[in-house]
């Protein structure tokens, strides 16, 4: 099965594309320290967010590995854009708890802005080499940590691009949440 509920917060892995999630409240962008478009999921995020979304990120650059920060969705079918930096793999350490800071951050903020639904990508799965197995135990282990801490965030997706990444997700969440 593809989700499973904890604390009364729904987890679930599909695969898609980021930008087409137009029944969650708030999206998560991959980003780099400048909150620029640059490539991957922020490229897409802000190609389909349009040019209000650079300038609404400027006041927030630079951010460090492990931060988020929020901003509107602009153009996006999604109120809010939850901006966060993961770590470069083999550069930015420790690694592990950069990634797992960047989705305790990302729900905290969530919940702070009453967002009921959040879509996650992989965060530095991409450019930044992060193995995918282990970024997808850091990714859900650290949604399962915070579930219960959780008032206003209800529903947690997590968005892959690669039908063999949504399946190694969908294993992860099984054998983490047995
Ligand atoms: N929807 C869902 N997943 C996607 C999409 C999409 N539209 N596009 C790519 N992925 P990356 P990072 C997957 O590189 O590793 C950028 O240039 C992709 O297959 O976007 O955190 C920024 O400007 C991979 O598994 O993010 C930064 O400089 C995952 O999303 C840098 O890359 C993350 O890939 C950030 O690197």
């Amino acid at each position: 099965m593809d989700r499973r509920t904890l604390h009364g917060v729904v987890i679930e892995c599909v695969t898609g594309d980021i930008v087409r999630q137009s029944d969650m409240d708030a999206i998560v962008n991959a980003a780099n320290a400048q909150l620029r478009p640059g490539g991957g999921v922020a490229g897409a995020i802000h190609r389909a967010a349009g040019p209000g979304l650079d300038e609404e990120c400027r006041e927030f650059a630079p951010i460090e590995p492990g931060e988020a920060v929020i901003t509107s969705g602009q153009q996006l079918p999604n109120r809010f854009v939850i901006h966060c930096l993961g770590p470069v793999y083999g550069r930015d350490e420790p690694s592990d708890r950069l990634l797992a800071s960047c989705y305790r951050n990302a729900l905290r903020l969530a919940d702070q802005a009453d967002i009921g639904a959040l879509a996650f990508p992989a965060i530095s799965t991409g450019a930044f080499g992060f193995p995918m197995d282990a970024a997808a135990r850091i990714a859900i282990g650290t949604v399962a940590d915070e579930a219960s801490k959780l008032r206003s965030v209800r529903h947690v997706r997590f968005v892959l691009h690669d039908p063999e990444d949504q399946a190694l997700h969908v294993r992860v969440l099984q054998e983490l949440l047995e």
